[in-house]
């Protein structure tokens, strides 16, 4: 039977195995993907940070715990994605330049894709130019960047103020999120939307688009 605590224990030690099994019999009974997501999944990732801040977690407990995440969430895809709607525009997105972390960016990723854009994916640590150089080969609409970290966050304004000098600010939307970002930094920097989680990403990127 479905177990969400149990799933969330999985994560948050990180055995993958485990992590997968019991996402696949939550989804197997039709439990909501919302709820694997949200009651299990990301529950455990906000305890894992909780344990790190607390001196209980170091960096390799935290990796252990990432990649079980993405094991689990590698099986949530497809019912994420499966909204089949018509494709609405084409997204860049990468978390930021110095900054490592993925999970929230590919669940962005995912949600998007769901929402109707093509998507590209520029990974992490991405610097502005690479951001640029999207927007000026790839026939993108909007940049979406992800920053998890205080430190990295002046990045997404150091895109923006590349952006401008390339002369190309006009041309995109830029929007923006991660666990340190709010809807006040993306107003001082100039960005045109802030998203706190994936869902309202996706809902935010078809608002840009005029859908
Ligand atoms: Co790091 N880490 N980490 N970490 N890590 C945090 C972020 C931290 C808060 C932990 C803590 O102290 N409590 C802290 C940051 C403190 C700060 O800056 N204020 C921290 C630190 C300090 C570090 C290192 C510096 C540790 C060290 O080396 N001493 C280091 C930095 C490495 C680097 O990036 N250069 C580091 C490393 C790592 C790992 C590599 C071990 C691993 C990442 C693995 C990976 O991503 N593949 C890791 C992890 C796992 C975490 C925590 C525990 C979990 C992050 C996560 O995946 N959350 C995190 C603690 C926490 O967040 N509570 C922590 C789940 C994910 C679904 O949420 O990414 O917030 P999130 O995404 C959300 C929303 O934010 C939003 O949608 C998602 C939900 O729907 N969202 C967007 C995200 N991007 C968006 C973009 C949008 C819109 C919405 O529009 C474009």
């Amino acid at each position: 039977m479905a177990d969400l605590n149990a799933l969330s224990q999985a994560v948050i030690t990180g055995n993958l195995e485990q992590a997968r099994m019991l996402t696949q019999t939550a989804i197997d009974e039709g439990v909501a993907v919302e709820s694997i997501l949200n009651d299990a999944l990301i529950a455990a990732m906000k305890e894992v940070g909780e344990k790190f801040k607390n001196g209980d977690f170091f960096v390799p407990e935290m990796l252990i715990a990432a990649r079980a995440m993405n094991g689990a969430m590698y099986l949530l895809e497809p019912k994420l994605v499966e909204a089949g709607v018509e494709p609405c525009g084409t997204v860049v997105l990468g978390t930021v330049k110095g900054d490592l972390h993925d999970i929230g960016k590919n669940l962005v990723c995912m949600m998007l894709e769901g929402a109707g854009f093509e998507i590209v994916d520029l990974g992490t640590d991405v610097a502005p130019e690479r951001f640029i150089d999207a927007v000026k080969n790839q026939g993108v609409d909007i940049i979406a960047m992800s920053a998890l970290l205080t430190t990295t966050m002046p990045n997404m304004k150091n895109t923006i103020d590349a952006l401008k000098e390339a002369g190309l600010r006009d041309k995109v939307k830029v929007m923006i999120g991660g666990a340190p970002v709010t809807q006040a930094y993306a107003d001082e920097i100039g960005a045109d939307g802030y998203a706190p989680d994936a869902s309202r990403a996706a809902a935010l990127a078809r608002t840009l688009m005029g859908v």
